[in-house]
């Protein structure tokens, strides 16, 4: 090459000297810019959510004595528009590289190589950016979940059971972070199809005992990754998974309006005996009774006499006396015999008054609260005492049912407006 390049000065120099026209062209042969393509690069830096590249080519050229040039570019996400990027190149002819942290997406690199004989080479050099995975999930272990639960239907006030779900949020410790949002959830037992729409499990008597559970997490790249975790089920005392367990005798206590009533003490006597103090829902339970047992149901509560009890109600009960404005229901009227007299009259206002006065100190007669079988219907309204409610309920030869209606109305005695806390 030397030869060459002396013989293309020489005949350059010649030329001048015979005054023939110098034709400055390319001498020696073209450079090349030789590469292997990069597989695609896998994100490194989750926080910054890049990939640290390194690309290597190798430039061949033919003019030892040119002052060679490489000018390298970055065409990101090959939107066409140059960077330079002088930092990124290293190395030294016949070697370099062009290194860099860049996101995910279709990028190339330029280079442009002069090797100051007049040859000139721009070579493209694609590269993509990827995202390969998504961080394991940290679950959470060893929770309790109860296969059937007891609940209160809001409207009818009845108890009735309903299957318990897990969701992939019970188990999942934090949100995982991740490069391609959003990130999403599925749960599935253990060694059954796992479904990335599954985000949850209804129970069933299956799921008795310790259940090892994997959750997966996605991200918007289509990666995976999941933990395990389990939790323990319980399925006793569920009708669903005992099919042989004794019925129940279940109901609500509420008032009137609907508010459930705290603090009743359910007594249940027959072939079995037991009490149950009602908790903030008014529900009641009684378990592992016996097929075709006999059973009586009596609520009781005779706390805070003076509870919902105001001259507004001793005004109420005088105009339902005088026939101006008569008491709503047959509850009210009930409410409304404070002495206990099966009848509305001005003994009740009296008896009443004392009691706002703290002459009296009870209903002596009759209980601050008293609760009428809920299905009862009373044959006159407008007379509760036409014939005597049911204050209790009477089981005779008790199903294998699930369930028992065993709900009260609840009364409070002297409020016949219905401002009594129930609670
Ligand atoms: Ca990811
Ligand atoms: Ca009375
Ligand atoms: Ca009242």
């Amino acid at each position: 090459m030397t030869t060459r390049r002396t013989i293309n000065l020489f005949l350059v120099t010649l030329a001048g000297l015979l005054g023939l026209p110098v034709c400055l062209t390319a001498q020696g042969e073209p450079v090349t810019v030789t590469f292997d393509p990069l597989f695609a690069q896998c994100i490194d830096d989750t926080i910054n959510c890049t990939a640290a590249v390194t690309y290597d080519f190798q430039v061949g050229v033919d003019c030892p004595f040119g002052q060679l040039q490489v000018d390298a570019f970055l065409n990101i996400f090959n939107d066409g528009s140059l960077i330079p990027i002088t930092n990124a190149l290293s190395g030294s002819y016949p070697a370099f590289s062009l290194s860099g942290e860049y996101p995910p997406g279709q990028h190339s690199f330029e280079v442009m190589v002069d090797d100051g004989c007049g040859n000139v080479q721009t070579t493209v050099l694609p590269f993509e950016v990827a995202d390969c995975a998504v961080s394991t999930p940290l679950c959470v272990a060893g929770q309790v979940f109860e296969i059937v639960q007891v609940e209160i239907d809001e409207e009818t006030g009845l108890p009735y059971e309903v299957q318990s779900y897990i969701s992939y949020e019970d188990f999942l410790a934090q949100a995982v972070q991740d490069c391609t949002p959003p990130v999403s959830y599925s749960i599935n037992v253990e060694g059954e199809a796992v479904d990335p729409e599954q985000d949850s499990i209804l129970l069933d008597c299956e799921h008795d005992g310790t259940i090892v559970l994997e959750l997966h997490a996605y991200d918007g790249a289509g990666n995976s990754s999941s933990c395990l975790t389990y939790f323990l089920g319980i399925t006793q005392g569920s009708y669903p998974c005992e099919g042989n367990v004794p019925p129940l005798i279940a109901g609500a206590i509420q008032t009137e309006d609907g508010e459930p009533v705290t603090d009743v003490m359910v007594a249940l006597t027959g072939d079995a005996a037991e009490d149950y103090l009602t908790q903030s829902d008014g529900a009641y339970v009684f378990n592992n009774l016996s097929q075709n047992g006999n059973y009586m149901v009596r609520p009781a509560l005779n706390d805070a006499p003076l509870n919902g009890v105001s001259t507004l109600d001793l005004i109420l009960i005088s105009q339902h006396i005088l026939g101006l404005q008569p008491l709503g229901s047959p509850y009210r009227r009930i409410a409304a015999d404070t002495n206990g007299s099966g009848h509305i009259t001005t003994l009740d206002i009296i008896k009443l008054r004392k009691m706002i006065l703290g002459v009296d100190t009870g209903f002596g007669n009759v209980s601050s609260w008293r609760f009428v079988d809920a299905s009862y219907l009373f044959p006159d309204p407008a007379n509760p005492w036409a014939e005597a409610f049911p204050e209790s309920i009477s089981i005779q030869g008790l199903p294998v049912s699930s369930m028992v209606d065993g709900n009260f109305i609840a009364i409070k005695t002297g409020d016949v407006n219905g401002d009594a806390v129930a609670d």
